[in-house]
């Protein structure tokens, strides 16, 4: 579910959802550097829990095309940077708002302005024109970080971005976040602001999970056994669970529509956590090649045959093509020796 939309609904503020133009007023125009080889030379931010930038490209130039490896697609738009102090282990959460319908931007943080640590699970381009992006990055160094705004457009525009170093434990749900461990909710287990579920879903609850910093962890009492799971997916947002596997267990994930039929377009990915974990959190995941995903009337079953080590997977479901509307789900978890 959108991080948005389940925020707005766990504040119930309707107009979280859209872009609020007092905010706009309130944000603070940030310069972008260029280039982002001199780290003196790019604008960093101060150190709070969240800001809101106001930033343009136009001005700039497309001179790092090597970076749209980051997000697997060309990114012929020019592109910016600012910079962050970030400690391993924190969690960070970046959106990036259009303020024009034509303009398609994404999003990458960066160790170094090399391509050498760029992954995509530090990046984000997964909407289109006119749409917004937004994702959550945990540095696993100590040290500034870059942050590119890029564009699949050609050209500059002026977005908004929100940048949230989000503190897990603090008492508030801030974006990024999928609950707090200090601030208690009826009917959610929250563990290191992760929803934790150890008894199957009796209906949805609104909550965030389209990254793998806040995917939904699956924890039952007696191991993962045919154990299903509510949700819908609208827009070109994913929904992320996470689970442990033990060294040569399989996993199969099937999809089941609650209502009506599969929309084409949707897809079941997995990734492994394979870097230690950072204070209790697991490392951004890495796509797991093993697996494979067939389609039955275009409803994707995913199968893992045989795990090949030990460590906590991440599935990821999400549309090619947007739906029409939310698809209502369920996805149902099936791990065996
Ligand atoms: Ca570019
Ligand atoms: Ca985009
Ligand atoms: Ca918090």
């Amino acid at each position: 579910m959108n991080l948005r939309r389940a925020l707005a609904a766990l504040t119930l503020c309707a107009s979280c959802d859209v872009f609020d133009p007092a905010l706009y007023q309130s944000s603070g125009a940030l310069t972008l550097a260029e280039r982002c080889e001199d780290l003196n030379a790019v604008p960093r931010l101060t150190p709070r829990a969240e800001q809101l930038l106001l930033i343009d490209t136009s001005t700039m130039g497309d001179q790092y095309r090597e970076f749209a490896s980051c997000v697997g697609r060309d990114l012929p738009g020019n592109e910016g940077f600012f910079s962050a102090q970030m400690r391993r282990g924190e969690t960070w959460h970046f959106h990036v708002d259009v303020l024009d319908p034509t303009s398609d931007p994404a999003v990458y943080v960066l160790p170094t302005c090399t391509t050498l640590q760029c992954s995509a699970a530090a990046a984000a381009d997964a909407c289109g024109a006119g749409r917004g992006e937004h994702f959550s990055f945990r540095p696993v160094t100590d040290g500034v970080h870059l942050v590119g705004i890029d564009s699949r457009a050609r050209g500059g525009a002026r977005y908004t971005v929100t940048a949230v170093n989000a503190v897990c434990g603090d008492g508030m749900i801030q974006h990024g976040e999928a609950c707090d461990d200090l601030r208690p909710q009826s009917g959610v287990r929250c563990e290191r602001c992760q929803k934790v579920l150890d008894a199957p879903m009796g209906t949805e609850s609104g909550v965030a999970n389209d990254d793998y910093t806040n995917a939904i962890a699956l924890r039952p009492n007696g191991g993962v056994r045919m154990f299903p799971v509510l949700g819908s997916l609208g827009g070109c947002d994913q929904d992320a669970f996470q689970l442990p596997l033990a060294a040569g267990e399989r996993l199969t994930v099937t999809l089941t529509p609650r209502n009506g039929t599969c929309p084409p377009g949707l897809t079941l990915t997995l990734g492994r956590s394979d870097t230690p974990p950072m204070g209790g959190n697991p490392a951004a995941p890495t796509v797991v090649t093993e697996a494979t995903v067939a389609l039955t009337d275009q409803c994707p079953t995913l199968t893992l045959p045989r795990a090949a080590s030990a460590g906590e997977y991440f599935v990821g479901l999400s549309a090619s093509t947007e739906p029409a509307g939310e698809f209502s789900y369920q996805l149902t978890f099936d791990v065996s020796p």
